[in-house]
């Protein structure tokens, strides 16, 4: 019995509000990559997968997969997806809403076989939280997981392979997750996790590329002392270094248009209020939808770096974590993404996603497609993060029109080996 359209969203949300609840961290939600809680959310979405009609498994990296299968044996495949990682304190929703609107869109075919299989993937590790390294599901899905990553280790010093063997899984079948060569389509739900589509009332956008994004550790050094006896003019202040160094990111940012720039995260050693620091650590995040623009102002923002330690006789060094040039999402797709939504009674905008999204991974390996949902007060990557039940419906009633048109476009079908 299909139940109806308010009430299937609000079973969606309610999925995603109990997932929420399986945390690191009582009281907020917090889920690394494999750690503990990360079961408890494999029991549900595996059971629901199962519900629906599918069958599933885990591969190597932690990914949930579950297939349904088409209504002939040699077919192609539409992989549906999004990632089960969050990050600290994060909402219900970033990443989790794409991976239970998934499996709602096997339920509402109740039964009902299309000329394509559909498999729908909750990465295991998307955020970057755990190991610096985002990406780390989907990666392992299009085979770029390499040793020098899974060597990596996290703050506790456990390492990506040991951790995948904690988790229960064995690194040798990484192989074995790599995609059916059957896929000709990729299809992720996200919240928006901006301000647009709710600053001109509309619940749904089409993404038409995703900006490319750098990430980096910066370390300077300086040297520990007294806070009291050390005079002013004789100090080596890594935190006084590493402080201007974050004003001038936000101005540099500030006067370059479409750039975002942030340092997230920073450390302090020895950390006392009385010890002038002698090292700080420092996250830096640089975003546009041109390589070129990001390129420059991570040169720029490394130099000044490097200008800023030098006349406080502090030393500064710098990794880079992440490179992720723009990627361009599949333009056929994404036009019957749009024709789908308007012809279920929904104006989508298109857009750039200032938001990275496995499907930049996705991408070079299989025609790749996005659908935001609005994100209420733009907040996101914050307990408040939330979305609308109009909205998700919205999604549902487009994801099945667009089953029906990719269904009808035989071309498409053709290029997946159907
Ligand atoms: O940080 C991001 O772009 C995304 O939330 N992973
Ligand atoms: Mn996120
Ligand atoms: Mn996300």
């Amino acid at each position: 019995m299909s139940v109806t359209k308010i009430d299937r969203a609000a079973r969606i949300i309610a999925r995603c509000r109990e997932i929420a609840s399986h945390t690191e961290i009582s009281g907020e939600t917090t889920r690394r990559f494999l750690t503990p809680p990360m079961h408890a959310v494999h029991k549900l979405i595996h059971d629901w997968m199962v519900a629906a009609g599918m069958t599933v498994h885990v591969d190597a990296i932690g990914n949930v997969r579950g297939l349904y299968p088409a209504n002939t044996t040699k077919s192609p495949r539409l992989i549906i997806g999004s990632h089960l990682d969050t990050v600290p304190n994060a909402g219900a929703f970033d990443g989790i809403l794409g991976v239970v609107l998934g499996i709602a869109v096997i339920e509402e075919l109740q039964g009902k076989h299309l000329p394509f299989s559909i498999e729908v993937i909750g990465f295991s590790e998307e955020e970057g939280v755990r190991f610096s390294t985002p990406f780390l599901g989907s990666l392992a899905v299009v085979g770029n997981l390499y040793a020098e990553t899974l060597a990596r280790k996290d703050r506790d010093g456990v390492s990506l392979t040991e951790a995948i063997r904690a988790y229960g899984l064995d690194p040798a079948q990484l192989p074995a997750a790599v995609l059916s060569d059957e896929s000709f389509a990729y299809l992720e739900f996200h919240i928006e996790q901006g301000p647009i589509l709710e600053s001109e009332e509309l619940s749904l956008g089409v993404v038409e590329a995703l900006v490319g994004q750098t990430r980096m550790q910066f370390v300077f050094d300086g040297q520990a002392n007294h806070a009291g006896t050390t005079p002013m003019h004789l100090r080596r202040d890594a935190m006084a270094a590493a402080a201007e160094w974050i004003v001038a990111v936000e101005d540099y940012a500030s006067s370059h248009k479409g750039l975002v720039a942030t340092v997230g995260k920073v450390e302090v050693s020895p950390g006392a209020g009385n010890v002038i620091a002698g090292r700080v650590t420092a996250s830096l995040d640089v975003r546009h939808a041109e390589d070129s623009v990001r390129n420059t102002a991570v040169a720029a923002l490394t130099a000044a770096a490097k200008s800023l330690s030098a006349k406080r006789t502090v030393q500064v060094t710098f990794v880079t974590q992440l490179e992720q040039r723009a990627v361009p999402l599949d333009p056929s797709l994404t036009d019957m993404l749009h024709t789908a939504a308007a012809r279920v009674g929904f104006t989508c905008r298109r857009m750039t996603s200032g938001a990275g999204h496995d499907a930049m991974i996705l991408a070079p390996s299989v025609p790749s497609s996005m659908l935001f949902l609005r994100s209420p007060r733009g907040l996101s990557h914050h307990p408040d993060e939330s979305v609308l039940p109009q909205d998700v419906e919205a999604a549902l009633a487009t994801a099945l029109e667009f089953l029906t048109l990719l269904g009808d476009d035989k071309s498409k079908l053709k290029d997946g080996h159907a």
